[in-house]
This record gives C-alpha cells, sequence and structure tokens, in this order.
C-alpha cells in the first residue's frame, strides 16, 4: 500500500473552513481504496501566526514542507494585515521558493451550474489556462521613494528571463499537446510592453517547432478578454504572463459560474520539490466563519492533486462525485444562489465516493 505525505495549509478565512473539508474527503477515498493512503500534517500559518510570532511561517518553514508528497493549500490574507505581507509572507514564499513555476487552472462549466453567458453551451468552454508563476510581473522587485511627498514615486519591475520564458512556454505547448485539441493560444501585451513581451513572442515561435502537430495563436490579452466572453469555444490551452493569468483566470472562472468551484495547481513541473494545489478564491472576508463557504473548488484542487500524484482512477472518481452533487442544485452553496453550507456539500461528496467504491468492489 502506498502512502502519500500530505501537507494541509488552511491559512486564513474560509481557507480555514475549505481545507478540513478537502481533507475529509481524501480521508473518505482512502477508507473506501485499500490501494493507499494519507499522512496528513497540518501547519497553523496565516494570519494567526503573524499576530504570535511576527511573521506569516517560520523561517526554516519550507523545510517541514520538503519531504511532502504534495501540498492542499486554503488562502493567505486576513482583514486586519496588509495583503502585500500575506500574500508574500506565505503563498508566494512557498510558490518561488519551490520553484512551482507553472499555475495551472482548468475551467470547465460543471453540471448543474448556471454559467453567466447565455449563449454559451458547456461544452463550448474548456479551457486550461498555464501562469507563468515565478517572475514577470510578479518577481518581486522594485522601491518606492519619497513616500507622501509630492515627488514620490514607485516601481515594480517585471522581470522576464529567456530561462523562466522557454520553459513555462514548452510546458504549455507539451499540455495542449496532451489534450484532444492540441491547439495553445499565447496571450500577450506585445503592441505596448515593446520589451519583455516581444521575447515572449519571439519564444513562442521557437519552442512551437518542437511541436509541429500543436496549432496555436497569438492574442493580445484585453482582446483576450473579450474572445472569452464572445468566442469562448475557440479558445483550449492558453498560457500568458502571471499578471495577466491571474486576471484572466479569474474571469474564466466567473464565465463557468462561481469563483468557489475552480482550483489551480502551482506545479514544479521537474518535480524537484512538493507541488501545491489550491482553490482559486481567496479568504472570503464576508462570509468566513459561517460554514457558507462552496467547498468545490478545494476538492477539485485536489482532483488535480490526486492526478500529480499519478493516481488517476481515483482523480477520476473524485471528478465524477463533484460532478453528481453540483447536478443537483439542492446541494448548491450561497455563491451558486443556493442555501447548502459547507458540511452538507462534503458530506454528499464523501457519501458518493463511499458508493463510488462499492460499485467498484462488485464489479471486480
Ligand atoms: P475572494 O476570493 O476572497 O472573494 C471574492 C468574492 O467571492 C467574495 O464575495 C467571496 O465571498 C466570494 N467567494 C470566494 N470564494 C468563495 C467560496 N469558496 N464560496 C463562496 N463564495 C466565495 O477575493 P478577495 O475578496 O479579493 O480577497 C480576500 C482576501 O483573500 C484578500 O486578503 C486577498 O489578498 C486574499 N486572496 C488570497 C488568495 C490566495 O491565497 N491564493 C487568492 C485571492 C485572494
Ligand atoms: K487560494
Ligand atoms: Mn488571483
Amino acid at each position: 500500500m502506498k502512502t502519500y505525505r500530505i501537507a494541509t495549509i488552511p491559512g486564513d478565512g474560509i481557507g480555514k473552513e475549505v481545507i478540513p473539508a478537502g481533507r475529509q474527503v481524501l480521508e473518505a477515498l482512502a477508507k473506501a481504496d485499500p490501494a493507499f493512503a494519507f499522512e496528513f500534517e497540518d501547519f497553523d500559518w496565516g494570519g494567526d501566526y503573524y499576530r504570535k510570532h511576527g511573521v506569516m511561517m517560520p523561517e526554516r518553514g519550507l523545510d517541514s514542507l520538503r519531504e511532502k508528497d504534495a501540498i492542499l493549500f486554503g488562502s493567505a490574507g486576513d482583514p486586519d494585515i496588509p495583503d502585500h505581507i500575506t500574500l508574500w509572507g506565505l503563498r508566494l514564499k512557498i510558490c518561488q521558493g519551490f520553484d512551482q513555476y507553472a499555475n495551472v487552472r482548468p475551467t470547465r462549466i460543471l453540471p448543474g451550474i448556471d454559467a453567466p453567458l447565455k449563449r454559451c453551451k458547456p461544452a463550448d468552454l474548456d479551457w486550461i489556462i498555464v501562469r507563468e508563476n515565478s517572475e514577470g510581473e510578479y518577481s518581486g522587485v522594485g522601491g518606492r521613494v519619497h513616500q507622501g511627498h509630492p515627488i514620490e514615486a514607485a516601481t515594480d519591475v517585471s522581470i522576464m528571463t529567456r530561462a523562466g520564458v522557454e520553459r513555462i512556454m514548452r510546458f504549455a505547448f507539451r499540455l495542449a499537446q496532451s489534450r484532444p485539441r492540441k491547439l495553445l493560444t499565447v496571450i500577450t501585451k506585445s503592441n505596448a510592453q515593446r520589451h519583455a513581451m516581444v521575447m515572449w513572442d519571439q519564444i513562442a515561435l521557437e519552442i512551437s517547432k518542437e511541436f509541429p502537430d500543436v496549432q496555436w495563436d497569438k492574442e493580445l490579452v484585453d482582446a483576450a478578454t473579450a474572445r472569452m466572453v464572445n468566442r469562448p469555444a475557440t479558445l483550449d490551452t492558453i498560457v500568458a504572463t502571471n499578471l495577466h493569468a491571474d486576471i484572466l483566470s479569474d474571469l474564466a472562472a466567473a464565465l463557468a459560474g462561481s469563483l468557489g468551484i475552480a482550483p489551480t495547481g502551482n506545479i514544479d513541473p521537474e518535480r524537484r520539490y512538493p507541488s501545491m494545489f489550491e482553490p482559486i478564491h481567496g479568504s472570503a472576508f464576508d462570509i468566513m466563519g459561517k460554514g457558507l463557504a462552496n467547498p468545490v473548488g478545494t476538492f477539485w484542487s485536489v482532483v488535480m492533486l490526486l492526478e500529480h500524484l499519478g493516481e488517476r482512477e481515483a482523480a477520476k472518481r473524485v471528478m465524477q462525485a463533484i460532478e453528481t452533487i453540483t447536478a443537483d442544485t439542492s446541494l448548491h452553496t450561497g455563491d451558486l444562489g443556493g442555501t447548502a453550507t459547507t458540511a452538507q456539500v462534503t458530506a454528499a461528496v464523501c457519501a458518493q465516493l463511499a458508493k463510488a467504491t462499492v460499485a467498484a468492489s462488485r464489479a471486480a
């Protein structure tokens, strides 16, 4: 029997509600399947830790995660602590420390979800956005001088390296190649940002030669937002910079019905370090502590985590359980217009998993 070591980091806000729910789903899966088990270690890093220790996580925190098979993360963001401190002190520290340079965000309209685009059928929207996750606009380089003075000035320098762009581009082409349509759209803003973005376009062209079976095109990021709304079926795999893809993927999640459903993986494709999976949403201050958070984004993140571990069959089982419960509108949370609680949705998914395994063992 294989035992996977999983770190859970609930973080702040509704992260503390959805991550225990995600753990319950993994436990239900393991209970019903003798092939594998999980060994969890929970880390209490985040806003509360910051209030006690003045930092979001311990200085040598990465060492406690290094030997894990994967990390399940909730959210970093506390109403009383500035966002740049919570983000850089925890989530980005892990993403950058473990060189999780590919952020992968699948988007689909799940059964039973009332998505806002009236002309868009569920089959028209099946995207996977690849976000460069290690450099670009979020390199952390810059400065601010003469604070409060009329001559105050500030910069955030966007650093793009050839090595960084080549590796994300190769990752995106490979991912596109693995999907049925073999279609990739490279997003830039190379008309206005005439240095780094022109390099992106050029490197895309170079890498495309390694993937002759992938059909690809280019789109400027502003035009891409309109294309997502007006011609969603023309898109499949999408690759963009750290900032552009951050924005596009929230739009994608909203077009597919809710921010509460969407998952993401912060991946180290070379597998030198553990990869980290999380719902794309944040701490949701307006609903935190009420048991109302939609846990589906975390459950779908669990699916990605299982795929990353090579447990494809189990991943499929969890995805089927998710789709069965989204199809039932009585199990929709508030973000989807329903009244179900986090606990009810979680119990329903766990019950589906127990059933699926009984059926599988009967068939065997
Ligand atoms: P948010 O995702 O927390 O919330 C946006 C809106 O979506 C809110 O109305 C919220 O109630 C709703 N929502 C989000 N997830 C939901 C869910 N699972 N179920 C039901 N409704 C849900 O974004 P925000 O308000 O911009 O950010 C709040 C805090 O979270 C900030 O501190 C921000 O920095 C942080 N944040 C962290 C991450 C991360 O850790 N990866 C990502 C985004 C935001
Ligand atoms: K998150
Ligand atoms: Mn974001």
